[in-house]
């Protein structure tokens, strides 16, 4: 099998990707006062900016949509405005980069909410686990249900996040339904217990990222939107499924309606076990009309072996590309990688974020 096939253009829509190689969303939990993405970040997406394609760390679209402390948003001028330094450094040196649009529902706490609201989700059910406040870790708490009447507005957010992220300068959005956050949360039968008709029956579950992806598309077209699903995920459970192939099938022909350019995969436990649950990608590979991309765990030689066996149109990664900013280059000659530091993942400044080197410095 050839290196090439990870080095060969990619048209994406409107786009024109130099390589098949994505850079995962990565939350680092860096963001600025009102949650305004900083110079610092635009340092940090800038020395990443030859990877195919990048993806920006979840972003709320709402304080609502916000779980962790520290995270940038996406839905407000301010929060645009600091977007564009880092849109603008990516595309000076001949990068992409998509922002990705998130609600994380019941994934957050009373202190990261406006006014001390609950956290909502489909179903008043907690999650196992904690929250990341400023003040450190906390329990979460039992979200409140949503009204059928907040939907819409909820919607709406999505598509006002959609707007600033190209008022940022994106050039196109990637909708999280992943990981066990809003969107996920109203898929799964563990965690919808809804008898509106948003819950129920697999077609009721999957109506809210179905309005979201139609609305976003309405919006910025088909072209600009990919959507990241992790079908076998137990991430922020539990939210398991009884049927997550069917499930998943179900969405991605709905989302075929739609032409989005791309869908996203956490196959497996994520940043995990990639055969936690038996799941056939080849399956949903082949019912989505779009592009496959296909993460969790991609080392340079499964990546070859997955676009060379034609499992996946793209590869995004995520650890690697925290510790090598040129991952792209050091694929191309084989070169070793810089190993991760776990310890400066999350929150912080310079160290651990930008100051891992580059090939010809270290
Ligand atoms: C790690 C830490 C905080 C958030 C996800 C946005 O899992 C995340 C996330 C990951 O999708």
């Amino acid at each position: 099998m050839s290196a090439d096939i990870l080095f060969t253009p990619q048209a994406m829509g409107p786009l024109t990707l130099s390589n098949r190689i994505v850079m995962a969303p990565l939350t680092r939990a860096r963001a600025g006062a009102g949650d305004v993405p900083t110079d610092l970040m635009a340092t940090y997406y800038g020395q990443r900016a030859t990877a195919g394609l990048i993806i920006s760390e979840a972003t709320p679209i709402s304080n609502q949509g916000k779980g962790y402390a520290f995270t940038p948003g996406c839905y407000n001028a301010a929060q645009a405005a600091g977007w564009r330094k880092i849109t603008d450094a990516v595309h000076a040196k001949g990068g992409k980069i998509f922002a990705q649009l998130w609600h994380v529902g019941r994934i957050s706490h009373p202190d990261l909410q406006e006014n001390g609201l609950l956290p909502v989700a489909p179903s008043a059910i907690k999650a196992d686990g904690q929250a990341f406040t400023a003040e450190g870790f906390k329990p979460f708490v039992t979200p409140r249900a949503l009204e059928t009447s907040e939907i819409p507005g909820i919607v709406a957010d999505y598509v006002n996040a959609a707007q600033t992220a190209m008022d940022g300068g994106f050039d196109g959005v990637e909708i999280h339904a992943a990981n066990g956050y809003l969107l996920d949360q109203f898929m799964r039968a563990e965690t919808n217990q809804r008898t509106d008709a948003y819950g129920g029956s697999p077609e009721n579950r999957l109506r809210l990222t179905l309005e979201v992806a139609q609305a976003v598309t309405n919006a910025l077209g088909g072209d600009r939107v990919g959507i990241r699903i992790s079908p076998v995920s137990p991430a922020n459970g539990p939210i398991s499924d009884p049927d997550p192939q069917s499930l998943f099938t179900a969405l991605a022909t709905g989302l075929n309606a739609l032409d989005l350019v791309y869908l996203h995969v956490v196959e497996g436990a994520t940043g995990g076990d990639r055969d936690i649950q038996a799941f056939d990608y080849g399956a949903l590979k082949s019912t989505f009309k779009g592009l496959y991309m296909a993460n969790n765990g991609y080392t340079r030689e499964s990546a070859i072996a997955a676009l060379s066996e034609n499992k996946a149109d793209l590869v995004a990664l995520g650890r690697p590309f925290i510790a090598n900013p040129d991952l792209v280059a050091r694929f191309k000659t084989s070169a070793p990688l810089n190993p991760l530091d776990r310890d400066t993942l999350y929150g912080g400044a310079e160290k651990g974020y930008i100051d891992y080197p580059a090939l010809e410095s270290a």
